[in-house]
């Protein structure tokens, strides 16, 4: 069969999200802030894939470790030969490895990025083949419905890797949960891969790399605002400052005003003062208990937890109650 035979595209046409009105409504606010999903245009999803290969960013490599280590064990609680959904776009390693150990009859991706999106399936449908693929084209951040599929008596997997929920405030961490569970059934289950609490020198080390690739991650927001936007940011009187804020349980990653300075952007201009900050991102930790109260109260019973040795990392296994 061809690859084009066994790929289908489910467009749920996502709005597209105003760069600009999100932009301005940031810098209007008293603390100035940019949601973080504006990082990853075409540089800043490079930068991240570079972010993931420094020493310093654990998450990436010891996640894969764990999926490695327990992929049997995860194809014997999930089930094979049934449904994997990926919150995410699926050209990593990660996913391969779930399609090696649970040889799913259909792999359903859901990204907001078409093009990118069609074209991991494209190459997953040529190395699998047996798969069939249901490409998803939405914003998996609002709340979804999923296309009904057959299942033929198999389960559903949800897999949503990489601690990306620790990007959500707890609250839409819950609102999300809750999303995926209604798209699950009873027994179904969810892989998710959460970063774990932990001694706070490693967290700062991960967000502060000696080679300055997360900065220029950081940074690369202001030069897209430049680029898209026609902002006259200067690159060169901001700094990248990211910390673990104890209290909150989490990673804030800011862009620091190094001087008093004026930007202007589609007519309006946003002043400075020196040490101002906007706060670009936050990357929630949690604890193994905190973590699984908030997937009991989104309808899961968490039945299983892999960490590494160093328990810096967490993949839990759920089942949909
Ligand atoms: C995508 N997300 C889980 C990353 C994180 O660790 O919060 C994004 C990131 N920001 C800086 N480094 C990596």
């Amino acid at each position: 069969m061809n690859t084009l035979a066994k790929l289908r595209l489910h467009d749920l046409a996502p709005p597209q999200d105003d760069f600009l009105a999100a932009v301005l409504d940031g810098l209007g606010r008293a603390r100035k802030t940019l949601p973080c999903k504006f990082f990853y245009d075409e540089a800043g999803s490079a930068l991240f894939d570079a972010i993931c290969d420094t020493p310093e960013y654990y998450p990436t490599r010891t996640e894969l470790g764990i999926l490695t280590a327990a992929a049997g064990d995860i194809a014997d609680l999930a089930g094979r030969g049934g449904v994997l959904v990926e919150y995410g776009s699926g050209s990593s390693r990660k996913t391969r490895l779930l399609l090696d150990a649970l040889a799913p009859a259909l792999y359903m991706p859901i990204d907001i990025s078409r093009e990118h999106m069609l074209a991991a399936c494209h190459t997953l449908a040529q190395d699998y083949s047996a798969l069939h693929l249901m490409a998803v084209c939405a914003d998996y951040t609002r709340p979804l419905r999923l296309p009904a599929v057959a299942r033929g008596g198999q389960k559903r997997l949800a897999f949503f890797p990489g601690s990306s929920i620790g990007n959500f405030a707890p609250l839409e961490a819950l609102r999300f949960l809750k999303n995926v569970a209604q798209q699950l059934a009873p027994d179904d289950g969810f892989l998710i891969g959460v970063d774990l609490k932990k001694d706070p020198a490693i967290l700062n080390a991960a967000y502060n790399d000696t080679a300055g690739v997360t900065a220029a991650f950081n940074l690369n927001l202001l030069a897209r605002c430049n680029r898209e936007l026609g902002a006259d940011f200067n690159l060169a009187a901001f700094t990248h400052r990211a910390f673990y804020n104890e209290a909150a349980g989490r990673i804030e990653m800011h862009l620091e005003s190094t001087r008093e300075q004026r930007v202007q952007i589609a007519g309006q201009v946003f002043g400075f003062v020196a040490g101002e900050t906007i706060h670009t991102e936050n990357s929630y930790k949690y604890r193994p208990d905190e973590f699984r109260h908030l997937a009991v109260q989104a309808g899961f019973e968490p039945q299983h937890l892999w960490t590494d040795v160093d328990t810096l990392f967490g993949v839990l296994y759920l089942r949909r109650r």
